[in-house]
C-alpha cells in the first residue's frame, strides 16, 4: 500500500523517467529507433524500484493508464529534443498495456499528445506483448485499425511465448514482431531456439513485417541473427537503456 501511494505521487514528484535503448539495423548498423523503458527513482526514499516490481503494481491498480499517458508525452518530448539536437527521425517505441488499447479515444489521445511536439504519428511505435494482444484481440482489433489508419505502428513484443492465432496474425495491422529475449539467450545452447527464430523470420517475411531480436548481448548472437535474416537488433551488445541525454551522446558517436 505504501508503494502504491508512492507510485501515485511519483509523476508529480518527477521521480519517473524514461530510459531509451537503441534499435539497430542489422545490415547497416544504423540506429533506426529507440525503445522507451520506464524507470522509477524514489531518491532518498529508497532509490530505484525495479520495473519488474512497479509495472505489475501499476497494472493491478490501474495506475498504468496514467503512467502510459505520461510515457507517450515524455517520449514525444524527448524525440523532439533529439530531432533538434542531431536530426533524429527514427521510430520511438513505447510499451503499452492492453488496457490502453481498450480505450476508444486512444487515437485522439495520441494525436493530442504528439501534436505539440511536431512528432508525426508514423514515428511512434506501440509495443504490446503477444499474450496481452491475444487475450483481448476481438476488442483491441478495431482500435489497432484506427491507429494504423493514422500511421501509428504496432509491434508485437515477447513474440513466440504467447499463443498467437496464425489466422488472426494475417489480419492484424501490425508492423513488427519482437522475438522474445529467451530465444536469443538460448540460441547458442539450444538448436530449437534457432529453429524458432527461423520460423518467426519466415512468418514475418510472408506477412511483410520487420523482425526485431531483443536481448542481444554477444557478437556470435549478432552474427547468427544476421545469418537468420532478422532486420533489427536491440541489446546490451549495442547499449543498455540510457537517459535521453546519454542516448544522444551515444547516437552522435555511433552514426
Ligand atoms: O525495463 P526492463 O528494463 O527491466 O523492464 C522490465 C519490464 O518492464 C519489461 O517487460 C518491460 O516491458 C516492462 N516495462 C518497462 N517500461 C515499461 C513501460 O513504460 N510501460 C510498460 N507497460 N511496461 C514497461
Ligand atoms: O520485453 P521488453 O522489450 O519490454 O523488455 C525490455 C527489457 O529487457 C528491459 O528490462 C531491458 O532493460 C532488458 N534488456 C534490454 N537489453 C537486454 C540485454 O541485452 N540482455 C538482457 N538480459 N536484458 C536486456
Ligand atoms: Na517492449
Amino acid at each position: 500500500l505504501e508503494l502504491e501511494s508512492a507510485l501515485y505521487k511519483a509523476i508529480g514528484r518527477q521521480q519517473l523517467i524514461l530510459h531509451y535503448q537503441p534499435k539497430i539495423d542489422i545490415h547497416t548498423n544504423a540506429m533506426v529507433g529507440v525503445e522507451a523503458l520506464m524507470r522509477w527513482d524514489r531518491g532518498s526514499d529508497g532509490g530505484l524500484v525495479p520495473p519488474g516490481e512497479f509495472i505489475p503494481l501499476a497494472e493491478e491498480t490501474g495506475l498504468i493508464i496514467t503512467l502510459s499517458e505520461w510515457a507517450l508525452g515524455e517520449a514525444a518530448r524527448q524525440a523532439a529534443v533529439w530531432r533538434d539536437q542531431f536530426g533524429f527521425d527514427g521510430a520511438v517505441a513505447v510499451n503499452m498495456p492492453s488496457r490502453m488499447f481498450l480505450r476508444q479515444d486512444l487515437a485522439q489521445l495520441i494525436d493530442k499528445t504528439l501534436e505539440p511536439y511536431g512528432i508525426p504519428s508514423h514515428m511512434l511505435v506501440l509495443e504490446i506483448t503477444e499474450s496481452s494482444l491475444m487475450q483481448d484481440l476481438e476488442r483491441i482489433l478495431p482500435i489497432l485499425q484506427n491507429l494504423n489508419d493514422r500511421g501509428v505502428q504496432i509491434s508485437v513484443d515477447d513474440f513466440g511465448t504467447g499463443y498467437s492465432s496464425l489466422q488472426y496474425l494475417t489480419e492484424l495491422p501490425i508492423s513488427e514482431l519482437k522475438v522474445d529475449r529467451s530465444f536469443v539467450e538460448n540460441m547458442a545452447v539450444k538448436p530449437k531456439a534457432v529453429e524458432v527464430i527461423n520460423l518467426i523470420v519466415s512468418l514475418a517475411r510472408s506477412l511483410n513485417l520487420r523482425v526485431v531480436a531483443e536481448g542481444v548481448e554477444t557478437l556470435p548472437q549478432a552474427s547468427l541473427l544476421r545469418s537468420l535474416d532478422c532486420n533489427i537488433m536491440q541489446g546490451y551488445l549495442f547499449s543498455r537503456p540510457l537517459p535521453g541525454d546519454k542516448l544522444a551522446e551515444w547516437a552522435m558517436t555511433h552514426l
